[in-house]
């Protein structure tokens, strides 16, 4: 398996970062999460924004144009012969010293492009559904630090799932300081009442997920239902008509409880089973090709 890092396709036991670097130090950095399908990157350019949007937000600068990285994507699939593959792409602060300042970081951030085969949830749950909890640990605020920044400091969000796991769930619920639903672990939350769909907006502590933005897309281009972006609290998910999650990892999967209260039935809905079918069709036929 090659690994692109700064520049070079390496073998992966060559593939090695200082232990100076603030992205190990401190978690100093950001990252991106991306999925190719049939020959195709998915949304390359939204993660590539996201990903600037994520490093000027902590005020670091990478050190190649968002053309270049996006070559560096290609090159490395293909280096892989990796046609169907997961690609997290990593930005570390670079190498300092045992302080916090990254002025002290004198070498330029490091380039990380891993390239791998993904396993999912298991294939029968997207069928049946899972079962999820709301947890303790509550999705950090824009007060402190944004959750719309994707950091390699992911502590909130192994807590919540470490949480989720421990109660027996594939993922968790997180509510922000006020009580409201922010969003899972790794993924986005939407609910379907009334035929209308809702998910909590960005500012609640919701991540603005690429895979988010193109459910919404779906629901009210290709399905014609309304789509909400508006505060949601664990009441509406326990009384929804429908529940599902989303996430480049995870794609589109139904939740059929929460808190061991049944969503509607106890069966992925209609609204999820059509979204699940439109986005296969989308990420099949749409992306950067690889060649
Ligand atoms: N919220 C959070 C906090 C995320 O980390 C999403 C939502 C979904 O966003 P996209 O853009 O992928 O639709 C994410 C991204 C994992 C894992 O192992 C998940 C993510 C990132 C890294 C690892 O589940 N999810």
């Amino acid at each position: 398996m090659k690994i692109y890092l700064d520049g070079k396709l390496v073998e992966k036991e060559d593939a090695k970062i200082s232990v100076f670097d603030h992205g190990l130090l401190y978690g100093d950095g950001v990252f991106e999460g991306i999925r190719a399908y049939n020959g195709r990157v998915f949304r390359l350019k939204e993660h590539l924004d996201r990903l600037w949007a994520s490093a000027k937000t902590i005020n670091l600068k990478i050190p190649i144009q968002q053309k270049d990285m996006e070559k560096a994507v290609i090159e490395t699939l293909l280096s892989n012969e990796l046609f169907d593959a997961y690609i997290r792409l990593i930005v570390t602060r670079g190498c300092g010293d045992l302080g916090l300042d990254p002025i002290k970081c004198t070498m330029p951030p490091s380039l990380v492009i891993i390239t791998d085969t993904i396993s999912l949830y298991p294939e029968e749950l997207y069928g049946k559904g899972i079962e999820i909890i709301t947890v303790p640990t509550r999705r950090m605020t824009q007060d402190s630090l944004s959750p719309n920044i994707k950091s390699l400091n992911y502590l909130n969000n192994i807590l919540a799932k470490m949480e989720a796991v421990r109660g027996g769930a594939m993922e968790a619920i997180m509510l922000n300081s006020e009580g409201y639903v922010a969003e899972c672990s790794g993924d986005n939350i939407f609910i379907v009442k009334n035929g209308t769909l809702y998910t909590p907006p960005g500012p609640e502590g919701a991540l603005l997920g690429i895979t988010r933005d193109a459910v919404m897309e779906l629901a009210k281009n290709k399905l014609k239902i309304p789509v909400r972006e508006e505060r949601i609290s664990i009441y509406n998910v326990y009384n929804a008509d429908e529940c599902f999650l989303t996430g480049t990892a995870a794609e589109i999967v139904p939740v059929v409880s929460v808190d061991s209260r049944e969503i509607f039935n106890g069966e992925p809905g209609k609204v999820t089973i059509n979204l699940i079918k439109e986005f296969k069709d989308l990420t099949r036929s749409t992306g950067t090709p690889i060649k």
